[in-house]
């Protein structure tokens, strides 16, 4: 598989940021992109990972998979944790807090967030396998991690105020990806903060603008 060649000038074309509408893991960098104000930089592209949209997308690189950047070096990256991290690095590392407590505090939201978004995704994936594939521990398991995480946040949430930064875009696209496909979650019960706090920051333009469509 052929990787893409570094055939661009630097600075010299807009990045392109692939995404599809209802990915949890576009809907990070979709964010940064956003609230950073990357976007006279950063173009972005629909191509929901379907067959017609593969060839585009295994042209460039190995995974087939969104969110995918290319760089105005004509780099193609994947992964929307190192996407969010370039893209943020490019906006002067405006979603990251200077003061290191704050900084480590939002590097750890981010991660218990990845956590939740990877569990609920995987929980997703093996309820599509057919009934009799389907290993219920996993699913017991991804259910009991999902509803700590919750619990995590919604303590997490005490100290969220309006502020926006990597962990905060984290958590509010694995929660909009919880709303979508496990409503019965009901992640809100006994979690008033988190449920304050999220309905607060929804009313932002770039969340409502990157929310999923169902
Ligand atoms: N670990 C990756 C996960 C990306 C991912 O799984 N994307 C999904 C959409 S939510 C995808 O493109 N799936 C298409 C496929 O697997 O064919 C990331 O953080 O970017």
């Amino acid at each position: 598989m052929a990787i893409r060649s570094n055939s661009y000038s630097e600075r010299s074309v807009t990045m392109k940021l692939y995404f599809s509408q209802n990915s949890p893991y576009a809907r990070r960098p979709r964010l940064v992109l956003h609230e950073a104000g990357l976007q006279d930089e950063v173009e972005e592209e629909d191509l929901t990972p379907r067959a017609e949209n593969d060839a585009v997308l295994f042209a460039n690189g190995p995974g087939g998979k969104v969110p995918a950047l290319i760089t105005n070096t004509g780099a193609f990256i994947v992964e929307s944790l190192l996407i969010c991290r370039y893209l943020d690095d490019l906006s002067g590392n405006k979603l990251t807090p200077p003061q290191p407590e704050e900084r480590d505090k939002a590097i750890q939201l981010e991660g218990t967030a990845s956590v939740l978004m990877d569990t609920l995704y995987f929980r997703t994936h093996e309820g599509r396998r057919d009934e009799s594939h389907q290993v219920s521990t996993v699913k017991e398991k991804d259910a009991k991690i999902a509803m700590a995480t919750y619990d995590a946040l919604n303590e997490a949430a005490a100290d969220f105020g309006d502020t926006i930064n990597l962990g905060i875009i984290t958590t509010i696209s694995a929660l909009g990806y919880a709303d979508w496909r496990h409503p019965s979650d009901n992640w809100r019960d006994g979690r008033p903060l988190l449920a304050d706090w999220y309905e607060r920051i929804s009313n932002r333009p770039a969340m409502k603008l990157t929310a999923p469509i169902y």
